[in-house]
């Protein structure tokens, strides 16, 4: 069991990483101890900056002597509270954002090694600068980094296309818990050599070793877009129709993004320079994109076509093709203010949920009557990536309604909606993680068998429990 750092120790750890290098007043550390959601208010008498992997490595050869907790903090977007310390005061917080160096990219393997304290934005200007793309695309990719997005298998919206962070990593170089430092940041694409260790540092929030840098995957950057914003009448007729487009398009279909009315209607409100470039009152949006590396695809036209040939079948009410770079953002736009459209709206109980893709249409539905049924000071504002069956089924209170109760039915709720998850063969979790949030539902809900595989995993890799206590396993 962690305990609470010694004077001494906490002066080794500063010694560690340098002057200007760790911060301990108050005021220093406020950045550090509340989650993004504001969930969770924590106590840490240190935070740490170091700018290496060697650095990083000393501090957990301090810590795991003298049985000292840490918490890797990244960009501090996460949904799940994995990055703050606890309320006890005895856990040390480690920064990862002066490791933030691309320390080389290869453009003739299509492959880039970059350190965790990178945000995710200065990946992908990485990329670009060498004519490549990093693919992973989320809201928060201004802040949110590396480290985090590795940590919690980040997802976003070009998931259908490329895949979670895990499907982008060909190496890792992760601090373990007694310091040891595992560099295996080899650029391969194949590599039958024993277990695949690596992936188990992948959605580990840290409780397993701490990620330092990653060999990623690069891909050709699109040379021909198509987006548009599209009105269908029903979540069944929007997989008709991405059924449709893979048909035609295959794996151009980039991004397939649902949105109810709701969510548009406080984007609308809510964000400014937001607008519906769509006759108002469709019952759904969807958000979708194709890409090309191939200059001439002529995506428009494909789109065009199958958008109209949909239409003939009934699947589709409404829709508009971005006719220039700035009608797209426009329409990214609306899909990415969402979440602080929901925000701004007041009070939500939020569930990153992940079905089969054909059964999204039943969680919509029962969900939806779950709502009504256990909060209905609430209205439903399930939106996000349906072409990978993840919805992000956010309740939002109705404005004037009574917030006390309606917060108070979330747990309630919470666990009715994951009873109907876990009945569709769904994921509790499907993009943000499990941290602290979801440690105890996803403790009761796992596989007991899988569980303790993860405990002995736990136990093995971080025999004195330092590493981010309290996040994942309970
Ligand atoms: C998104 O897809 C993010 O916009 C945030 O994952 C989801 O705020 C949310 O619930
Ligand atoms: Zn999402």
């Amino acid at each position: 069991m962690p305990r609470p750092p010694s004077r001494d120790t906490l002066n080794e750890l500063k010694a560690a990483v340098g002057s200007g290098s760790w911060f301990d007043s108050q005021e220093d550390l406020a950045p550090y101890i509340v989650d993004f959601r504001r969930l969770y208010r924590g106590v840490t008498p240190l935070a740490l900056l170091p700018r290496d992997a060697a650095q990083v490595s000393k501090i957990l050869e301090i810590c795991n002597r003298d049985e000292v907790a840490v918490v890797p903090h990244g960009g501090n977007t996460g949904y799940c509270g994995a990055a703050t310390p606890d309320e006890s005061g005895s856990q040390i917080v480690l920064s990862m954002r002066r490791l933030n160096r691309v320390r080389r990219l290869y453009a003739a393997n299509d492959s880039m090694i970059i350190e965790a304290g990178c945000t995710l934005a200065e990946a992908q200007t990485a990329a670009r600068d060498a004519d490549r793309l990093f693919p992973l695309s989320l809201g928060s990719e201004g802040t949110a980094q590396i480290g985090g997005n590795l940590s919690t298998n980040a997802g976003g919206t070009a998931v259908l296309r490329y895949g979670m962070m895990r499907d982008l990593v060909l190496g890792l170089e992760v601090v373990l818990a007694d310091g040891r430092v595992m560099s295996s940041l080899k650029s391969l694409r194949k590599d039958n050599t024993g277990y695949d260790v690596k992936s188990l540092f992948i959605g580990a929030e840290g409780t397993l070793g701490l990620i330092t840098a990653a060999s990623l995957k690069l891909f050709p950057l699109p040379a021909d877009t198509a987006t548009a914003l599209v009105a269908v009448d029903s979540p069944q007729h929007a997989l008709d129709l991405l059924s449709m487009l893979r048909t035609a398009a295959g794996d151009q279909v980039t991004t397939f993004e649902l949105m109810p009315r709701l969510a548009v209607e406080l984007t609308v409100k809510h964000v400014a320079g937001v607008a519906n470039p769509l006759a108002q009152g469709a019952a759904w949006y969807l958000l979708i994109e194709l890409t090309s590396p191939n200059p001439r695809q002529n995506l428009a036209a494909l789109l065009t076509d199958e958008l109209q040939r949909a239409a003939t079948e009934g699947m589709v009410e409404d829709a508009l093709i971005a006719t220039s770079i700035a009608q797209s953002l426009a329409m990214w736009k609306l899909r990415e203010s969402v979440p602080e459209a929901q925000r701004h709206h007041g009070a939500s109980l939020k569930h990153d949920i992940s079905v089969p893709v054909s059964s999204v249409p039943k969680l919509i539905e029962d969900g939806s009557a779950l709502v009504r049924r256990l909060a209905p000071e609430g209205d439903v504002l399930g939106y996000g990536h349906l072409g990978d069956g993840n919805l992000h089924f956010n309740v939002s209170l109705r404005p004037g309604a009574d917030s006390t109760a309606f917060l108070r039915r979330g747990e309630q709720l919470e666990r009715a909606i994951f009873d109907l998850v876990d009945s569709l063969g769904g994921s509790i979790s499907a993009e943000h993680g499990i941290g602290r949030l979801k440690a105890a539902e996803f403790a009761s809900r796992a596989d007991p068998v899988e569980l303790s595989v993860m405990r002995d995993l736990k136990r093995t890799l971080d025999p004195k429990g330092i590493l981010n206590p309290g996040k994942v396993l309970t």
